[in-house]
């Protein structure tokens, strides 16, 4: 009987290439810091592009310079099994957020070649661009771009804070490509899957090497624009001021306190431009970010009425633009899918259990094209967008394991 792909899965290659893969940006303290679109994600993406090739896989990318590594399957009109994540990384990244999935799903590819058998669908690997919008905000554009949810012109109009455009940016990584054809967006697929570390700490907390994802809480993210107007910090009377910061800070301070009540709502305000940003200079404009979450598609509504009513209500003397840049309301992964993950554990006699994802993925966009699923694996206290991320050998090599044989079970079945 020939050997259970998972069978031929090597947690050592697969260590090594993680390993690898975070010298691409590497922080001294151990983390990554591997901006989406930038140098550092060109030569991590020129490393993967030359593993799958050495391998027998075939490079392709699209508009969004998302790349895919394809294994050829028996038959090519077949939508192919699609697995992977992406490799950009938060400025104070760890060393698994994403480069888990697309290494585990290479890792896959190189077991089948091992196996000599060829399945029935060919089998792609995936590297998404842009999934964590710390550069170019928002983030997931690669996958939004893919799916049909956002247009090229607008993405590509998005600049980072040194007025970088993505489309400039995308055009440097496809020119930097080496062979690499271009692919349209949209390829119909028969099944996404994302493998990913839990960046939460049920998994460890329950002593579960995998977590079959039952689904994403949802989000709406937001930029607020208020305008003052600048002032001298020792002359300017309070009675006369427009101080754009002050009136941003009584914002936040209302949104904090009506996201604790009634149910304690994820909002975080991670960013904040303060122009002119001089000590003596009474702020004139300052922009700040939203980030709302919560698994209840009405909770993140009333916050999002409630965010409005605010911003409009603590103006004062300023004015206040609210701009909302990302809407994705939560989402169930299919049971089909979430079955066929659990049976491949199960016939491993690997422990998983059901776990929700508080954390956005590129399968929340792949959810509404084709069946998705995510297997998690735990990170140490569940630590994540932090240098000190951390995930044990054995764990993820057990997800990649349950990966292996659900991609052989999709990409055999017509
Ligand atoms: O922010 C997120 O949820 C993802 O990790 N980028
Ligand atoms: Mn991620
Ligand atoms: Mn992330």
């Amino acid at each position: 009987m020939a050997p259970r792909l998972s069978d031929l899965v090597d947690g050592d290659r697969l260590w090594a290439r993680l390993m690898a893969l975070a010298a691409f940006g590497a922080r001294p303290d151990g983390g990554v810091d591997r901006p989406a679109l930038s140098a550092t994600e060109a030569q991590a993406r020129a490393q993967l592009i030359a593993w799958g090739r050495a391998i027998g896989l075939k490079p392709y990318t699209d508009q969004a310079a998302n790349l895919f590594l394809r294994l050829e399957g028996r038959d090519a009109s077949l939508p192919p099994v699609l697995a992977g994540s992406h490799i950009d990384s938060q400025p104070t990244g760890g060393k698994f957020d994403g480069v888990y999935g697309v290494l585990a799903a290479l890792e896959v590819a190189e077991a089948v070649v091992k196996r000599g058998e060829v399945p029935a669908r060919a089998i792609e690997v995936v590297a998404w661009t842009n999934e964590e919008g710390s550069r170019f905000a928002p983030g997931m554009t690669g996958s939004d771009l893919f799916t049909g949810t956002k247009t090229l012109d607008n993405v590509r109009a998005i600049k980072d804070a040194d007025g970088v455009s993505v489309g400039e940016a995308i055009d440097a990584i496809l020119a930097a490509d080496d062979g690499v054809p271009l692919r349209p967006f949209g390829l119909p697929l028969a099944a996404y899957v994302e493998p990913h570390i839990e960046q939460a700490s049920k998994l460890e907390e329950a002593g579960a090497p995998v977590g079959i994802v039952s689904g994403i809480q949802g989000t709406r993210r937001y930029r607020v624009t208020v305008k003052g107007e600048a002032a001298h910090a020792g002359t300017a009377l309070r009675r006369d001021r427009r101080d754009a910061l002050m009136a941003a800070v009584q914002m936040i301070g209302a949104m904090d306190d009506a996201a604790r009540q009634p149910e304690d709502t994820l909002l975080t305000v991670g960013q904040m431009q303060v122009t002119p940003n001089a000590p003596s200079v009474v702020p004139e404009e300052v922009l700040f970010s939203i980030d709302l979450r919560h698994p209840d598609n009405g909770v993140v509504d009333r916050m999002d009425a409630a965010i409005r009513e605010i911003v409009a209500a603590r103006q004062g003397v300023c004015t206040a633009q609210l701009r909302q840049i990302q809407h994705s309301p939560s989402l169930t992964f299919p049971e089909a899918m979430r079955n066929a993950l659990t049976e491949a554990a199960n016939a491993l006699c690997i422990p998983c259990m059901d776990v929700y994802s508080a954390a956005g993925h590129d399968a929340r966009q792949l959810h509404y094209v084709c069946p998705t699923g995510m297997i998690f694996v735990p990170c140490r206290g569940g630590i994540s967008h932090n240098p000190l991320e951390w995930a044990e050998p054995e764990h993820l090599t057990a997800g990649t394991k349950v990966l292996a044989d659900t991609v052989w079970t999709l990409a055999t079945r017509v």
